[in-house]
């Protein structure tokens, strides 16, 4: 039998950290999983591998250097996913220093960490669409231009070419994932998708009446978490490091998910009025199912992301399974039942 191959996950308690454990535990991989360290000690997405004598959590902060450092030099990992990061984008804009410190300061201490203690380790880094940003031409992906909108996507394009430069400069297995928005049923209920999924449901249970929201015009290219997940294994199980584009190539606007998710509860929605006046009704009873409200407004927005994973297609062989309409059918189905 083969040594036992060793893999670091920071952020493992988030939707895709958690996603990436269970992959992993079923490939043999012994699983160091770095995660904060929560007070009331409830790791709700672990639950499934707390037990398992492959999986070793430890608790701290990707900031803390010293903590890092004994990470790297005791477990020594064959692989190191980075996916840890302050990842909700409008937090940016009300606290952009650490944002720097967490997505940005911490990988590059990552990647010196990684460079004298243990330079073979093959390092992921969760990068996003959301440093495209201002481009909002059709069929984006790592090529395109970038022109980031938020204090979050500059942390993200900056330890993006931190990324490359390592793989270039030091010749180390550093690779980008350059992840469209993808989603699921851990997902956070801060993020739109999650925060309509659990609506409509409670709408439906009767235990609300209606969901605010911010800009229903933006438009996102949404992918399913277990897909991506499965890209980014497949990223670092290559021979050669590089970077790649991860998207569905589908586009729709939050106006879009927010009809899709509700006909799943037999509502229609009817729009009426225009920005904060705008509200959508239940087309048979003429009920406000839906407002907005200036709080979920942005400084600044990113109006249009649409992603082309032609490359990780072609060279290896990647594909979305799950689409728009039955991400949303997973999303609705499961926070009724819940
Ligand atoms: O769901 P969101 O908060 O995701 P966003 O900002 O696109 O970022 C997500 O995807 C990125 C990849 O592209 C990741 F890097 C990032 O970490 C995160 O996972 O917002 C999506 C859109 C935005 O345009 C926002 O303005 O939905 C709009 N929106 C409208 N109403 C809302 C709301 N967003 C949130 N969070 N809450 C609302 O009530």
């Amino acid at each position: 039998m083969g040594k036992q191959i060793v893999t670091i996950i920071t952020g493992c308690g988030g939707m895709d950290g958690s996603i990436l454990t269970e992959k992993l535990l079923e490939k043999g991989h012994k699983i160091i999983g770095i995660d904060k360290w929560r007070p009331e000690g409830f790791y709700i997405n672990l639950e499934n591998v707390v037990d398992d004598p492959n999986f070793i959590l430890e608790t701290g902060d990707i900031t803390e250097k010293e903590f890092m450092a004994r990470m790297i030099q005791s477990y020594k990992p064959d692989y190191f996913y980075n996916l840890a990061a302050v990842s909700l984008v409008p937090e940016s804009f009300r606290i952009p220093h650490r944002v720097f410190q967490v997505n940005t300061l911490a990988v590059l201490d990552t990647l010196e960490l990684l460079r004298a203690y243990s330079p073979i380790t093959r390092f992921y880094q969760a990068s996003s669409s959301e440093q495209i940003g201002k481009n909002e031409e059709d069929n984006q992906d790592t090529d395109s231009r970038m022109i980031p909108n938020s204090p979050y996507a500059i942390t993200k394009l900056a330890s993006y070419h931190l990324t490359r430069l390592y793989r270039e400069a030091y010749n180390m297995f550093c690779v980008n994932g350059l992840l469209w928005n993808h989603e699921g049923t851990r997902r956070g209920q801060t993020f739109v998708t999650r925060k309509i999924s659990k609506a409509v449901a409670n709408i439906a249970k009767g235990k609300i009446s209606k969901v605010s929201l911010g800009n229903l015009d933006a438009k996102r290219d949404w992918g399913c978490a277990e897909d991506f997940v499965d890209a980014m294994i497949l990223m670092m199980e290559t021979d050669i490091p590089d970077d790649y584009a991860v998207a569905t190539g589908e586009t729709h606007s939050i106006r879009e998910f927010v009809e899709e998710a509700f006909k799943h509860i037999g509502m229609d929605i009817v729009w009426e009025g225009k920005d904060l006046d705008e509200v959508g009704r239940d087309s048979k009873t003429g009920i406000i199912r839906v407002d907005v409200n200036s709080l979920y407004y942005r400084p600044a927005e990113v109006r249009k992301l649409n992603g082309d994973s032609t490359k990780i297609n072609k060279l290896l062989g990647w594909t979305p399974t799950t689409k728009f309409k039955e991400l949303v059918k997973m999303m609705v189905e499961h926070d009724l039942n819940d």
